[in-house]
């Protein structure tokens, strides 16, 4: 028996690196059917000779997108081209911290010209302290990166074209599959699995690129303390039960602070068009329960 990690799999076949050997190993099916998928980053107990992986080792941490384990950081790729979503990125950052990984927001393609989005990153999550590294694959700009992912393991995420398999080119000049945009500047998801490479002693995960993710909130109760950098003040507000939709400054400190603007004002108008999204669908949930009690 020998333990490693996960660094790919490709058609049910997955490659583990055990002390820099590397094994192609089948899944045993008590394995899936006990603790489910074995995914790329999760450590496994080996049989070297019949090349199954025998046992995952608890996890650290497991994030459903990208779908991955045991990571340090969430590298959030994020540029003009294709267009930034900002709801992704809160949802990115929400799902990072609630997993106990450290999000960094990675400005991508900085020979284009990056210094409004940046401007406007460093607006909506200086509240989180949030750190925001601007970079250029093309210009080979990644000194400033390289530091935090020494004897890290991080994974590059966001929208497919954001140039996250570009960025892990110029770190490690390799020559990882990259495409050029669509016509109406989209990715093309070049990237269709993850991937460990090392880096000396940084472990660094290309990932496919994706265009939706939700932040798991199931109540509206809930969702309202997703945003940390809001909720902070909610103990200033005068009912405990405030929900900073349409309060009056004198009842509410979270809508004292945004017309103080201490809070990014695009950032709390996501924030309630979430919360609006979740509190319609609670009451078309009670609407047809109710509905359903008569009956
Ligand atoms: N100008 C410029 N273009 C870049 C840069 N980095 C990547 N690109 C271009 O952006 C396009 C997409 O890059 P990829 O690295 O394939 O993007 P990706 O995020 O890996 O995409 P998926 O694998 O589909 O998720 C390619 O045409 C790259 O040449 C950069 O620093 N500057
Ligand atoms: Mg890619
Ligand atoms: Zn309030």
């Amino acid at each position: 028996m020998k333990i490693g990690q996960v660094f790919s799999c490709k058609e049910g076949r997955f490659n583990v690196n055990a002390d820099g050997e590397y094994f192609l190993c089948l899944v045993r099916g008590k394995v899936t059917k006990t603790i489910g998928k074995v995914k790329v980053g999760d450590f496994v107990k080996i049989d070297e000779n019949n090349l199954t992986i025998e046992e995952i080792i608890p996890r650290k941490n497991d994030l459903i997108r990208p779908s991955v384990a045991n990571l340090d950081n969430l590298l959030i790729c994020v540029s003009s081209l294709p267009e930034p979503d900002f709801t992704i990125i809160d949802n990115l950052i929400i799902m990072a911290q609630r997993n106990n990984v450290t999000p960094i927001i990675v400005v991508t393609k900085d020979d284009l010209g990056q210094d409004k989005l940046t401007k406007r990153l460093e607006e909506n999550y200086s509240g989180l302290n949030i750190k925001i590294i601007v970079t250029s694959a093309k210009q080979d700009k990644t000194n400033n990166l390289i530091s935090l992912l020494e004897d890290k393991t991080s994974a590059f995420a966001g929208s497919s074209g954001v140039g996250k398999s570009s960025l892990i080119n110029s770190l490690i000049k390799a020559n990882i599959k990259t495409s050029e945009l669509s016509g109406i500047g989209r990715g093309k998801n070049t990237t269709t699995s993850s991937q460990i490479y090392l880096i000396n002693k940084a472990r660094v995960l290309d990932t496919p690129g994706f265009s939706s993710l939700t932040h798991f909130a199931k109540t509206p109760e809930e969702f309202l303390d997703l945003y940390p950098d809001i909720a902070k003040f909610k103990v200033g507000c005068r009912y405990k039960t405030c929900n900073h939709l349409d309060k009056s400054p004198d009842d509410c400190a979270v809508i004292r602070a945004l017309e103080e603007n201490e809070i990014c004002r695009e950032r709390f108008d996501r924030f309630i068009k979430g919360y609006k999204l979740l509190t319609g669908r609670a009451q078309k949930f009670h609407k047809i329960h109710k509905q359903e009690e008569k009956k």
